[in-house]
């Protein structure tokens, strides 16, 4: 042979290996969010979704869909555990309705990077897994205690006679302390401020202004309770059906989403001074009245959590609580 058929054919076996290779795989998940989509939540979501579409160089596409028009704020679990939708970013009272055990995320009391050190996350990822058909990606809020917002004042922890809007996050604590609760998603929390259907509200210190319930809100009660948890869940047939490689681009962008959780300590800083600045007074419970509030709170949630599943309540009250 001489050397130049020597080259047309090296060409040729090259040119065909590249034209019989498989093509890099693409895969494009539906995303979803529980909450409204001018709030802070789906602002930091979008912005996420387009680090990872960046960072995954073709091979995964996230696709966001939209909030609760989309999907209702309460119907989301399920979207996600039968795969209607791929991907969503929720908060565990929001898919109580797929299992109860989802609610107890708001009584970690250490942050996410330790809960992945303790075994809490992999236990977490576990019944996720299992009673969920969910993968449990990455918490994405947490560092903002959750607040009882009045519009009538009380000078001591005693709801009786106020009708509070709820969701499973406070629905136990607030009927505790005697209040008459109604449930409703964020995006009809609004109207029922304004028609007076509701004396107050639950909700973490940051994030009132997003639907001008600051409008609507003359009271915030301290201190808080609980560590609000908003997480990115992924049906677990696509999580599966996923690449090692699109897996990988994943797990990593939801750690380094979770890495900037930081954030969440400056913003509830800058949200007490705008609360302030708003007009909202503050309706400071001190001493033993605090620490009381605070334990109830507590004790009111756990005893749900471990009534709805003894075994799992158990372990995850283990591996939430400060030692
Ligand atoms: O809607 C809510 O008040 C609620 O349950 C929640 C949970 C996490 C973050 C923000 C709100």
């Amino acid at each position: 042979m001489t050397t130049a058929v020597r080259v047309v054919l090296a060409v040729l076996v090259a040119v065909l290996a590249l034209a019989t290779a498989a093509p890099a795989q693409e895969a494009t998940l539906k995303v979803v969010s529980a909450f409204p989509e001018n709030s802070i939540y789906v602002k930091r979501l979008e912005e996420w979704i387009g680090r990872v579409n960046g960072a995954s160089k073709g091979t995964l596409q996230l696709n966001f869909i939209g909030g609760p028009k989309a999907i209702p704020t309460f119907e989301v679990g399920n979207a996600v555990r039968t795969g209607v939708v791929d991907m969503a970013m929720s908060t565990g009272a929001f898919y109580t309705n797929v299992f109860p055990e989802s609610d107890a995320l708001k009584l970690t009391q250490m942050p996410i990077a330790e809960q992945r050190r303790n075994g809490a996350y992999d236990y977490v990822n576990r019944v996720w897994n299992q009673k969920g058909n969910m993968q449990y990606l990455a918490r994405i809020v947490e560092h903002q205690s959750f607040h009882l917002y009045l519009n009538r004042k009380i000078d001591k922890p005693d709801l009786t006679g106020l009708k509070i809007r709820v969701t499973p996050v406070y629905r136990a604590f607030f009927t505790a302390l005697g209040a008459t609760v109604m449930q409703t998603a964020p995006g009809e929390l609004y109207t029922a401020l304004e028609r007076g259907v509701v004396d107050g509200y639950g909700w973490p210190i940051g994030g009132i202004f997003d639907l001008n319930w600051h409008e609507r809100t003359k009271f915030r009660v301290d201190p808080g309770f609980y560590d609000a948890e908003v997480s990115l869940l992924v049906n677990l047939d696509t999580w599966k059906k996923l690449t090692p490689a699109q897996r990988d681009v994943l797990t990593r962008q939801g750690l380094a989403f979770e890495q900037a959780n930081d954030f969440w300590k400056s913003y509830a800083e800058s949200e007490t001074r705008r609360q302030a600045q708003a007009g909202i007074e503050t309706i400071r419970l001190e001493g033993a009245q605090a620490r009381q509030y605070v334990d109830r709170a507590y004790e009111a949630a756990w005893a749900d959590v471990l009534k709805a599943s003894p075994e799992h309540g158990a372990k995850l009250r283990e591996l939430f609580s400060k030692r």
